[in-house]
């Protein structure tokens, strides 16, 4: 198998969450940095225009959104599992839970409170609602989003009241790194990092999903990595293609991103299962590659 090649930038969250899964199964991968704001020209060249973080490259494979790539990385290493066998649906609903409306909070709540620059507040504007949207009266609803906040702490600390060490129990997996990258950001702000003292559980617990770690890394540029995927042939797929009615493969489709602002993609639609959409491209740097996308958040239209 072609070598993990993981497209990222130190600060995301998202890719926080991918990084650890990659320690959680103990893997060596190569690291390409991404840049944080458009343009990003390299990162489009792979994903034909999805613009968010983290992807993961597999030679001419390119695996969107951090819960695909948590899905592909439990099929190609089972062991330990992200999603623990027979409790799946419970993993991908509680990580939703905390990468959905906790995730939004924290998120908002360090937006408003000055705590990144004002070049990368724009930037992530265009990724939440339409240009011309005004953003000046959020600031009205910052102390409710602290209280909601405190809420889902709430919630978490009261997951780890029994003792146990990780929220499904004695063994990390998916849930708890889904809750980590998100609670983790409480540090990035006076008010926040204070909720946090209140909370003894998720402090101490946060400490051993840290010490996670993140497998072997090493750097690797962007170019070397469209070459890698030019060389490559994309994987074969096994089994019955699941395709929306009325299309077959090699349809022209778009695909959407259910969150706003990720940058549509077109391409021709590929073979894929129930649980991801992929769509086959080709442009002269990076050869014909496949770029997959989860099935549950990804709408296809035809677009011939
Ligand atoms: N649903 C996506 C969300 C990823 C996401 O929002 N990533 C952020 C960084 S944490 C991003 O890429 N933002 C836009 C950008 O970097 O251009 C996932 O699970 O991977």
């Amino acid at each position: 198998m072609s070598e993990l090649i993981l497209h990222h930038y130190d600060l995301s969250p998202y890719a926080e969450k991918t990084r650890l899964s990659l320690g959680l199964k103990g893997l060596s991968w190569r690291s390409v940095d991404t840049p944080m704001n458009l343009p990003k020209p390299d990162h489009f060249e792979l994903t034909g225009g999805y613009r968010r973080v983290p992807v993961l490259q597999i030679g001419a494979d390119i695996y969107c959104d951090s819960h695909l790539i948590a899905r592909t990385l439990d099929r190609l290493f089972p062991e330990p599992a992200l999603s623990p066998p027979g409790r799946e649906t419970e993993e991908i609903a509680f990580s939703r839970w905390a990468e959905t409306s906790f995730m939004m909070l924290i998120l908002s709540y360090l937006g408003m409170g000055g705590v990144f620059d004002d070049a990368f507040v724009e930037d992530r504007q265009k990724t939440m609602a339409p240009p011309g949207t005004d953003f000046s009266q959020t600031k009205m609803i910052v102390p409710t989003k602290l209280l909601q906040l405190q809420s889902n702490l709430a919630r978490l600390e009261d997951q780890l009241a029994d003792g146990r060490d990780f929220v499904f129990g004695d063994a990390p997996c998916g849930a708890d790194i889904s809750a980590f990258h998100t609670t983790n950001m409480f540090g990035a702000h006076p008010r926040t990092a204070d909720l946090l003292q209140d909370a003894p559980k998720v402090s101490a617990w946060l400490e051993r999903v840290r010490a996670i770690g993140h497998g072997e890394r090493k750097a690797m540029e962007s170019a070397e990595a469209i070459a890698i995927a030019h060389d490559a042939i994309p994987a074969a797929f096994e089994g019955e293609p699941v395709l929306p009615d009325g299309m077959s493969l090699g349809t022209p489709v778009v695909v959407i991103d259910d969150e706003f602002g990720s940058g549509n993609v077109t391409g021709t639609l590929a073979a894929s299962g129930l649980h991801d959409v992929a769509v086959r491209r080709e442009t002269e740097r990076a050869g014909a590659v496949v770029v997959h996308f989860p099935r549950e958040t990804f709408t296809v239209i035809a677009t011939g």
